[in-house]
């Protein structure tokens, strides 16, 4: 592989690509269906029927271009990242061409450019407010709990016995707010290693004159899944650098990620407006396991041009609110949004704010629909918990519908005082009190046979579950990946006998 091909490479030049573009309304660029995110122009995403394929893919671009090589793949699916080399008479609209139609000549299942993504809050350079000191009190103290009726929820579920992946800038995991909930086997998409801190590299990635603007950004995200649902444990992936941004294929292989580590939940604080195939294959093969995916509208105060995947068919899209339930401002609507939740910051000294946990044992104030997005994640969490034992067994359409349902069925109808936005800001707010009481009350998680207790049947069951177990198992209690004698010691911490 030639070094000029690493990744690390064309995500600069695309981020000089960005600098030129205005930051709002469609741009005009060859490749259909682009606007807010350039393509990669040296970069392909192709999936294969195999190998075979795959070579003559690889003949095919370097008869093009001179030159073919496999970047990244993604294990078990047949999906690449392959590097090419343009020159400078190509066009964006003539290469973008030849990589669309080496799947309709029959070379791949389906071929695409690589486009950028960014975290909601990244592109209309919003900065959270650090500094806030008495941290913990200000989290429990600001609006969206009692909005959306955690206290009553938290009688009924906690997120016990449920893993929700955090796909972000990665985590602080000595943060004390999030110190021990975190799950083993995160990875880092973007450096491919196992290194999810939520670091700065003092680099402006995106070339906008701010440096590492977006870390924090999954801390902060981590930090309100946890509110909305305690008990639940958060699986670090980074798909976004600490100036925000991602692409298609870091994205999409987060998204695999963690569909492997056996998450149940998946939070997509970010978006995209190219809807691109790696992430729709990501999200029906979310999908067909009973996964939930939620994914933030986007904060440009737009309908059009939409957000991916917050206006996919399969991932719950979250708009935010205000606390009196009209749209925030900067919210983005649509009629394919799903819920809308709290997410605007009205006064950052008053308790009418969105608060949350920042790397190096900060707290903050933000606002944005990746917030709305943190809240509905961990809602969904809690109403996992509390069917934990109910959904075994059960098809996984049903799985997802039960859960999607349960909080849409319920949720508060706010298009009344949004009469501008009528059915485009989802089925109303959520109501995580009301969609928790139409459940029963969640067992602990070392419940393992769901009679209610935790006693020698279930450390039976812990029995037939030890060693490694990568892909998830309800023993696994701490979401290490491996069933042992943490995990024994955790069931016997609630043993009820
Ligand atoms: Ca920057
Ligand atoms: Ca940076
Ligand atoms: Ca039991
Ligand atoms: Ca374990």
């Amino acid at each position: 592989m030639r070094p000029s091909l690493h990744p690390r490479h064309l995500r600069r030049v695309a981020s000089t690509i960005l600098l030129g573009l205005p930051t709002l309304g469609p741009i005009s660029i060859a490749a259909a269906g682009a606007d807010l995110d350039p393509a990669i122009r040296e970069e392909a995403i192709v999936r294969t029927t195999g190998d075979p394929q795959l070579n003559a893919v690889l003949a095919a671009i370097a008869d093009r271009f001179g030159d073919a090589v496999v970047l990244e793949s993604i294990e078990g699916r047949n999906i690449h990242r392959i590097g090419f080399e343009p020159g400078p008479k190509d066009t964006d609209g003539e290469i973008h061409a030849f990589i669309e139609g080496l799947a309709p000549a029959g070379l791949a299942i389906w071929s695409e450019q690589n486009y950028e993504g960014r975290a909601s809050e990244g592109r209309t350079d919003s900065l959270w407010l650090s500094g806030i000191t008495n941290g913990p009190q200000s989290f429990g103290d600001q609006y969206a709990w009692d909005r959306i009726g955690t206290p009553a929820a938290h009688a009924r579920g906690l997120g016990q016995g449920v893993l929700v992946a955090v796909l972000d800038t990665g985590i602080d995991a000595t943060h004390p707010h999030l110190a021990g909930r975190l799950a083993g086997g995160g990875w880092n998409t973007i450096l491919e290693t196992d290194d999810t801190t939520d670091g700065t590299d003092g680099i402006d990635q995106d070339g906008d004159g701010r440096i590492d603007e977006m870390a924090g950004h999954g801390t902060f995200v981590a930090g309100i899944v946890r509110g909305a649902a305690p008990e639940a444990f958060i699986l670090p992936v980074t798909v976004l650098d600490d100036d925000g941004i991602g692409d298609a294929f870091n994205v999409g292989q987060g998204f695999f990620h963690a569909i492997d580590r056996g998450a149940h939940v998946i939070n997509a604080s970010f978006g995209s407006t190219y809807q691109s195939a790696i992430i729709e294959d990501a999200l029906d093969e979310a999908e067909a396991r009973g996964i939930v995916v939620v994914a933030a509208a986007g904060n440009e105060s737009v309908e059009d041009p939409a957000q991916y995947p917050g206006t996919s068919s399969n991932a719950i899209g979250v708009a935010a609110v205000r606390p009196d339930d009209v749209r925030a401002p900067f919210s983005n609507y649509h009629d394919k949004l799903d819920l809308a939740a709290p997410g605007d910051t009205i006064n950052p000294r008053t308790d009418q704010r969105i608060v949350s946990s920042l790397p190096g044992n900060a707290w903050g104030s933000w606002e944005g629909t990746s917030f709305a997005t943190a809240i509905t994640s961990g809602a969904v969490a809690v109403v996992r918990s509390q069917r934990r034992h109910e959904i075994e067994g059960m098809p996984p359409a049903e799985v997802t519908d039960l859960l999607t349902g349960s909080l849409e069925s319920t949720a508060v109808p706010i298009d009344a005082i949004n009469p501008e936005f009528e059915g485009m800001l989802g089925a109303g707010r959520l109501d995580l009190g009301s969609a928790a009481a139409l459940g029963p009350v969640a067992t602990p998680a070392a419940d393992l046979n769901g009679d209610g207790r935790v006693t020698g049947a279930d450390f039976g069951r812990l029995l037939e579950g030890w060693g490694p177990r990568p892909g998830g198992h309800p023993a696994d209690l701490d979401f290490s990946g491996v069933v042992d004698g943490i995990d024994l010691g955790l069931l016997f911490a609630s043993w009820t006998g």
